[in-house]
């Protein structure tokens, strides 16, 4: 499928602001596949769609999760934690995107996991680092991520979690198995 026409469709779901952070995460993406050896195509792909269902009803995606076979207990959490497990359902099922890492790339883009993929560390990284963010942190991140994927990851999922635990959110399992695994990988 051509990428401009699912720009197009992607611009269509967001506000302009988002739709200029996801041409961001494109570009960031696209900019790591090259330096750690991934496939660009994959990352364009998992990139644009993203934020695909950010503005969804949260009664619209919590339909979707109880009816599909994404896990229930995202429920029990933030429903900002719904949007990219709901967007990976949406782009299988309307664009027929087949490719599992694609798919789990957009998935589990806000939480990470337990061994993620290359792919799915650099989406994790690009959505964190692209160069209109500016969280406390993130211009180290953004060093590191010249040169080590797994440890910018790390760093990004800490940052992320004890900035939730400052403002006393609940962490969901995912987030800690990320971080975890990936101070697990590295030295
Ligand atoms: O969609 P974006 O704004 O581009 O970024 P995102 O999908 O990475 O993050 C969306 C929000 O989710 C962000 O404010 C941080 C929050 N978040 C990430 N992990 C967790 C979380 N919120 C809770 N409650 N628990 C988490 O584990
Ligand atoms: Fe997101
Ligand atoms: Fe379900
Ligand atoms: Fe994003």
């Amino acid at each position: 499928m051509d990428l401009d026409v699912i720009k197009q469709d992607v611009q269509a779901q967001l506000t302009e602001h988002r739709f200029a952070h996801t041409l961001r995460v494109v570009d960031t993406a696209v900019e790591l596949s090259k330096r750690f050896n991934e496939s660009i195509r994959n990352a364009e792909l998992a990139a644009i769609f993203h934020d695909y269902a950010k503005y969804y009803n949260q009664s619209t995606m919590k339909q979707i999760i109880i009816e599909t076979d994404l896990p229930n207990d995202l429920l029990n959490y933030h429903h900002e934690l719904w949007h990219g497990p709901v967007a990976s359902h949406i782009i299988k099922e309307k664009y027929g995107v087949e490719t599992t890492d694609v798919l789990n790339a957009i998935k589990y883009h806000t939480t990470g996991r337990a061994n993620m993929s290359q792919l799915e560390k650099i989406i994790f990284l690009a959505d964190y680092i692209e160069p209109g963010r500016q969280f406390p942190g993130v211009e180290e991140v953004r060093k590191l991520a010249q040169e080590d994927l797994t440890k910018a990851c790390w760093m990004a999922a800490k940052n992320t979690t004890m900035y939730l635990i400052s403002k006393n959110n609940t962490i969901y399992p995912d987030s800690i198995h990320a971080y975890n695994d990936l101070r697990n990988q590295i030295n």
